[in-house]
């Protein structure tokens, strides 16, 4: 069973969890009404109201973790699953944005805490739910839930229905199910385009069970990416 706490206001509830992951149990989410100092990867922002939804699941796994990768497109694939009851469109961008169309309603950071095992798993989820307004910045690439359908949601339906997806998820990722893939790839936005990785321009053709992007480079050659910035012109 997934535990929920709840805050009314936090900084970050990734940075509350990282500090505090000690005295909680496997499975307990963290969840603030008001994030104030959310963030991204490599320190970006990430911005948050009470509108949106703002939250962190503590994994403390009791197998190793073979891909941390593969939880962070296990993440995607679900919350893809909840947001595409809502509206249509709906796409992920590897490893861990979702889209509708072309604009990011969702972010995902994973972070871990490792010594000689994977001690715990903090894994952040934002979902722009309610809110209409975004810094002019981050409203050129951001939608919400209602701007796409012009009609408000209940956050806590939304925030059970993710607890609810991910466990699903993470259940069959530990029983080595990874139909979640199938998902990521079925709904990718950048799998059949080219893109730049990581200021190289590649085309994306599959990702691959390991969880990392196959991609052709300008001379044929085929590679693999592990991890990378994926830039697409005008656009998430
Ligand atoms: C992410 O980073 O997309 C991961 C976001 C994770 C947020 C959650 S909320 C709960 C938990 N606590 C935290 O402190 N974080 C996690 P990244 O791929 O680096 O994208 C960051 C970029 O997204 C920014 O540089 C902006 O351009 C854009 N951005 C910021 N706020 C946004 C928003 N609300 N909606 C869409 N895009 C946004």
């Amino acid at each position: 069973m997934y535990k929920k706490i709840i805050f009314d206001t936090l900084p970050s509830s990734n940075a509350y969890l990282k500090q505090n992951y000690r005295q909680y149990e496997d499975k307990t989410v963290i969840i603030c009404d008001k994030q104030t100092d959310g963030h991204g990867r490599l320190g970006r922002n990430w911005e948050s109201s009470s509108d949106n939804i703002a939250l962190s699941i503590l994994l403390k796994p009791q197998v190793p973790i073979a891909s941390l990768s593969l939880i962070s497109l296990m993440t995607s694939a679900a919350i893809f699953n909840v947001i595409s009851k809502y509206v249509d469109n709906v796409k992920i961008k590897w490893p861990n944005d979702i889209l509708i169309g072309k604009k990011k309603v969702c972010g995902i950071l994973l972070e871990s805490i490792i010594s000689n095992k994977v001690e715990a798993l903090i894994i952040g989820i934002g979902i722009n739910v309610n809110g209409k307004n975004f810094s002019l910045e981050v409203s050129k690439k951001a939608t919400s839930l209602v701007l796409e359908n012009k009609k408000s949601y209940d956050k806590m339906i939304l925030i059970d229905e993710v607890i609810a997806m991910f466990a699903d998820f993470y259940q069959a990722y530990l029983n080595n199910d990874h139909t979640y893939l199938d998902i990521c790839r079925k709904y990718s936005s950048i799998i059949g385009r080219n893109v730049k990785i990581n200021d190289e321009d590649v085309y994306v053709f599959d990702i691959a069970d390991n969880g990392n992007l196959k991609v052709r480079k300008f001379d044929g050659a085929i590679d693999e990416v592990a991890y990378g910035e994926i830039t697409l012109t005008n656009e998430y």
